[in-house]
């Protein structure tokens, strides 16, 4: 049997920007491969809408997508098993099976968007139950399991215990974070690692983490199918290319599609040492102009993550890039994060240190710190920092003030 797998299609994202038709447009393509290659079933992996409760339009552009399926027929069977009673699942066209995700839940004990779709028959969802598909003689076992908050994810999974049928074609869908793939800064937490994944599966197939990853384990097969549509801006999300996958239940062999014509992220992470803003600004445009000079069939995502330290008396809110991130307004759709590190703060507590050892009486310290500050910003040596130092002290701040404003 041939089956369809993608995953975190995200339907409604980015409502009011240019980006809203992307992940319909992208959805509807992955339809069209999947009929074109002759899939006997579409199994999606969570995060088909990207709102619990998606609006109206999102309902019915989503609609028009799944009814896609309907232009094709299958000669496939579908029983649903669920607390061990078995029901047939009548559809029409290419039946599409699916779990929900983290985006559609609403609850433990909540119906979600899924649950009316499956109502309507437009698709089956599976939460610790089992979809099995019959092709004449050829079978295929689909066990499901919604996704849940993570700290309850391992208990649910343990609990529902799945086991695939002896002698036949098993596959196991989840979506949920698995402790190996998450970075260590990332703040996704997760309860699942590798191991405690059941074997015998051909294949464990997880959505939720939005790269494409294939772990061959001993036992075990692991597929992270990836998402239809970029929404994070991750760095691992530029390195592959969004698609769905083919999945030959009876050779266990795995083909990945691409979307035609996606858009492409591009994911910079710029450090600096202690840089002017013209630096910051020059560099920032250097990389844009390169990225722009590729072949994009979209404007691309460029995400600039700027990291490092910024020259003595600059702040990381100086850093404004809006300017140049203006003249390629048209071009691309640009993410920017500031994460510079405090190379300054560090060195002045080494300062205090050193002087502190020195044993100096306090106002003298304070006076050495001003004038090593002064040095160190545009002032310079513009006006007296020891006349400033004793105004200060005495508490003539106004005083400061008119002297600094004449230079
Ligand atoms: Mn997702």
């Amino acid at each position: 049997m041939n089956i369809a797998l993608f995953s975190d299609l995200h339907l409604g994202l980015g409502k009011g920007t240019p980006r809203f038709e992307e992940a319909f447009n992208n959805a509807q393509k992955c339809f069209e491969i999947a009929l074109e290659n002759n899939a006997d079933a579409i199994v999606l992996v969570g995060d088909l809408f990207n709102e619990p409760v998606p609006e109206i339009e999102v309902i019915q552009k989503a609609f028009q997508i799944f009814l896609t399926a309907r232009n094709k027929s299958s000669e496939v069977k579908i029983f649903h098993e669920k607390n061990s009673e078995k029901k047939e699942f009548e559809f029409t066209g290419i039946p599409i099976i699916t779990i929900s995700g983290t985006h559609e839940f609403r609850g433990k004990d909540s119906l979600n968007i899924l649950d009316a779709f499956n109502a309507s028959k437009v698709l089956l969802k599976l939460h610790a139950s089992i979809a099995e598909i019959q092709k004449g003689k050829e079978k295929l076992f689909i066990h499901g399991l919604s996704g849940i908050p993570e700290k309850h994810a391992l208990n649910a999974l343990n609990s529902w215990n799945p086991k695939p049928i002896k002698n036949e074609k098993n596959i196991l869908l989840l979506h949920q974070s698995i402790k190996e793939f998450l970075p260590f800064e990332d703040e996704m937490t997760a309860t699942i690692s590798l191991n405690d994944l059941p074997s015998g599966f051909d294949l464990i197939v997880d959505g939720h983490l939005h790269w494409t990853n294939l772990q061959e384990l001993e036992g075990k097969k692991f597929l992270l199918v990836g998402s239809t549509i970029t929404t994070q801006m991750k760095r691992l999300e530029q390195e592959k290319p969004k698609g769905l996958y083919l999945f030959e239940s009876e050779t266990g062999e795995l083909k990945f599609k691409e979307i035609p014509n996606q858009r492409k992220l591009f994911y910079h992470k710029i450090k600096f040492e202690e840089a002017k803003l013209s630096e910051v600004i020059n560099d920032c445009r250097k990389l844009i102009e390169e990225d722009l000079i590729k072949e994009n069939a979209l404007p691309p995502l460029i995400r600039l993550n700027l990291t490092g330290s910024l020259s003595a008396g600059l702040n990381e809110s100086d850093i404004n890039v809006n300017e140049i991130l203006g003249e390629f307004n048209d071009k691309a759709i640009f993410s920017v994060s500031k994460n510079f590190s405090s190379k300054q703060f560090s060195k002045k507590i080494e300062e205090l240190r050193k002087l502190h050892s020195e044993k100096k009486p306090i106002s003298s310290l304070g006076f050495e710190l001003l004038e090593k500050n002064l040095n160190e910003t545009d002032f310079n040596n513009a006006f007296d920092a020891e006349k400033v130092f004793h105004l200060l002290e005495e508490g003539k701040i106004d005083e400061v003030i008119e002297l600094m404003e004449k230079k």
